[in-house]
C-alpha cells in the first residue's frame, strides 16, 4: 500500500491520500492543492499572502496599498526577506484601515483618498499596487475602477490585484492571481506608457528576464553576475529588487529564465503565448543543478559553451576547499525538507551534492507537477524509502521526525522552535539564516548554515534532557 495513514491521523483518515512512500517503480502523486480537511490544523497561508507577500511585495518602488482592516497590513514587515536597494521598500505600511462603517457603506472613496494621499506623501514612488483582502472583496468594492481613476490622475501605473485571502486553498492561488492580473495589466498599459518598454534599437540578442526570483537575502547579487559574465543582459526580474518601470519590459526580451516554477511560471507561459518569447526552467541551488542550468541558458541563447566552462572552473576553484570540508562532515546525514513546494524538489540534488539524503519531503502548497518533480529528482539522486507529505500539520511532522529521525530539518520559522526543543536542528529555508544561498558562492553559505545548526554543541546539552521533551505523537 503506497499511501500511509499516520497514527496521528486516525481521526482524520482523509489525510491518508496526502501521504505516501516514494517508490521508484510506481510513480505516485498525492492528493494536493485541494481544500483543507476540517480538523486538520493546516500550516498554509492565504491567497492574499501569496499575492502581496510573495509575488507583488518584492517590487521595490511602488506603494503597496492594502485595502482592508489594518491587521492585513501586518504582512508588511519582517516576514520574508526579499531585499532591495530602495528606501521606500519594506519600510512603510500602506493600508486603508477599514472600519465598521466603511464595511457597511463601502470603501471605494476611502481607497481613492488613501492612494492620492500616499502618492503625495511619497512622490518618488513609481506607481501603486492595490490589494483587496477578505472584507473588501466580500463587500464588492470595485477596486479596478478606483485604480483606473487614480492612474488617470497621478499618471503613474496603478494595478488592482483582487486576491482576497479566501480566494483559493492556499497562498498558491494568490501567486496565480498576481501573475494573470499583472500580465493583463502590462499588456494594455504598454500602450499607455510606451516610454517604459524597450525600443527596437535598444534590444540585444542576449536580453533575458528572470522570472520567479525574489531576491531572498540578496540571491540576485550572486547569480546575476554569472549570467552577465556569460554575456547576457538581465533586463528585469519578476519581481526581486525590481522597479515597476522595468517590469514593463518583460515581453521585450529574447528569453525568460524561470526559477520558481510554482509562483511565476504562469506569467512566463502567458508571455510565450502572447509575445512569442520562449522560456526555460532552471534551478540555481547546489553545484550540479546550477552548472546544468548555466549550460542550458547558454545553449538557448547560442552562447559558446566555453564561456560556461570558464565560469564553472573559476567558481569551483573559489569554493572547493570549503565545500570539501563540509562534504566530509556531512557524508551520510539525513534531512527532512518542508518548504513551499519548489525548494523541496530543487534541494534534493543540492543536498546530494553535500552527501545528504532526504528521509521526509513535504510541501505546503505543491501541485501535481511539484510532486512529479520530487519523484523525478529522488530517482535522479537514487534515494529510496522517502516519505512524502502534502501540506503537513504539526502532529504529522512530529510523527515523521520521531519515526524517520532526520539529522536536521530544512524548514521555516513556524516549525523551528518546537523542533529545536525536541533537539532537532533546523535551518530557516524560506528567508535563510545568512544568505545568499543560490549558485556556487551562495551554496557555501547554505552548507555553512547547515554545519552551524547540526554541529552546534548546544545539542549535546539538550539531548541529555531529551525525556523532558518527548515527542507527543506516534
Ligand atoms: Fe517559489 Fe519562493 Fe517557493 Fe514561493 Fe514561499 Fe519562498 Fe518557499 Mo517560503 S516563491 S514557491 S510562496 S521558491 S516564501 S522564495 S521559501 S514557501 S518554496
Amino acid at each position: 500500500m503506497p499511501f500511509i495513514l499516520l497514527k496521528c491521523d486516525e481521526c482524520i483518515p482523509e489525510r491518508m491520500k496526502h501521504i505516501y512512500a516514494y517508490d521508484p517503480e510506481e510513480e505516485i502523486v498525492p492528493l494536493c492543492n485541494s481544500n483543507t480537511v476540517p480538523g486538520d490544523l493546516t500550516e498554509r497561508g492565504c491567497a492574499f499572502a501569496g499575492a502581496r507577500g510573495v509575488v507583488g511585495g518584492p517590487i521595490k518602488d511602488v506603494i503597496h496599498m492594502i485595502h482592508g482592516p489594518i491587521g492585513c497590513g501586518y504582512y508588511t514587515w519582517g516576514t520574508r526577506r526579499n531585499l532591495s536597494d530602495n528606501d521606500l521598500h519594506r519600510r512603510y505600511c500602506f493600508s486603508t484601515d477599514m472600519q465598521e462603517s466603511d464595511i457597511v457603506y463601502g470603501g471605494e472613496k476611502k481607497l481613492y483618498k488613501a492612494c492620492i494621499e500616499a502618492n503625495e506623501e511619497f512622490p518618488h514612488a513609481k506607481g501603486i499596487i492595490i490589494y483587496t483582502t477578505c472584507p473588501t472583496a466580500l463587500i464588492g468594492d470595485n477596486v479596478e475602477a478606483v485604480a483606473k481613476k487614480v492612474e488617470d490622475e497621478i499618471k503613474k501605473p496603478v494595478v488592482a490585484i483582487n486576491s482576497p485571502g479566501y480566494a483559493g486553498v492556499s497562498q498558491s492561488k494568490g501567486h496565480h492571481v498576481f501573475n494573470v492580473t499583472f500580465y493583463r495589466y502590462i499588456r494594455k498599459a504598454r500602450e499607455k506608457f510606451p516610454e517604459k518598454c524597450l525600443k527596437e534599437e535598444e534590444k540585444t540578442p542576449y536580453d533575458v528576464a528572470i522570472i520567479g526570483e525574489y531576491n531572498m537575502d540578496w540571491d540576485v547579487a550572486v547569480w546575476i553576475p554569472l549570467l552577465e559574465k556569460m554575456g547576457c543582459r538581465v533586463v528585469t526580474i519578476f519581481t526581486g529588487n525590481a522597479s515597476i518601470d522595468d517590469l514593463f519590459k518583460l515581453p521585450d526580451v529574447k528569453l525568460n529564465i524561470v526559477l520558481c516554477q510554482r509562483s511565476a511560471e504562469y506569467i512566463a507561459e502567458m508571455i510565450q503565448d502572447g509575445f512569442n518569447v520562449p522560456f526555460i526552467r532552471v534551478s540555481m541551488f547546489g553545484i550540479s543543478e546550477t552548472t546544468e542550468s548555466l549550460y542550458r541558458i547558454a545553449e538557448a541563447l547560442n552562447i559558446p559553451k566555453e564561456r560556461v566552462d570558464e565560469i564553472v572552473k573559476e567558481e569551483m576553484e573559489a569554493i572547493k576547499p570549503q565545500l570539501d570540508f563540509y562534504r566530509e562532515k556531512f557524508e551520510g546525514l539525513t534531512c527532512l525538507c518542508y518548504v513551499g513546494a519548489p525548494r523541496t524538489w530543487h534541494w534534493i540534488m543540492a543536498m546530494k551534492d553535500l552527501g545528504i539524503d532526504y528521509v521526509v519531503a513535504c510541501t505546503t502548497f505543491g501541485h501535481e507537477e511539484d510532486y512529479e518533480k520530487i519523484n523525478r529528482n529522488l530517482k535522479k539522486a537514487g534515494i529510496k524509502g522517502v516519505i512524502i507529505i502534502d501540506a503537513p500539520n504539526e502532529l504529522e511532522l512530529e510523527e515523521a521526525v520521531k519515526t524517520f529521525k532526520p539529522d536536521f530539518m530544512l524548514t521555516g520559522l513556524k516549525e523551528r522552535y518546537l523542533f529545536r526543543k525536541y533537539g532537532v536542528p533546523t535551518i530557516n529555508s524560506h528567508s535563510y539564516e545568512r544568505g545568499p544561498y543560490v549558485a556556487y558562492r551562495g551554496f557555501v553559505n547554505f552548507a555553512r548554515d547547515i554545519y552551524k545548526a547540526v554541529f552546534h554543541p548546544i545539542w549535546n546539552v539538550l539531548r541529555e534532557g531529551e525525556k523532558k521533551f518527548e515527542l507527543r505523537s506516534g
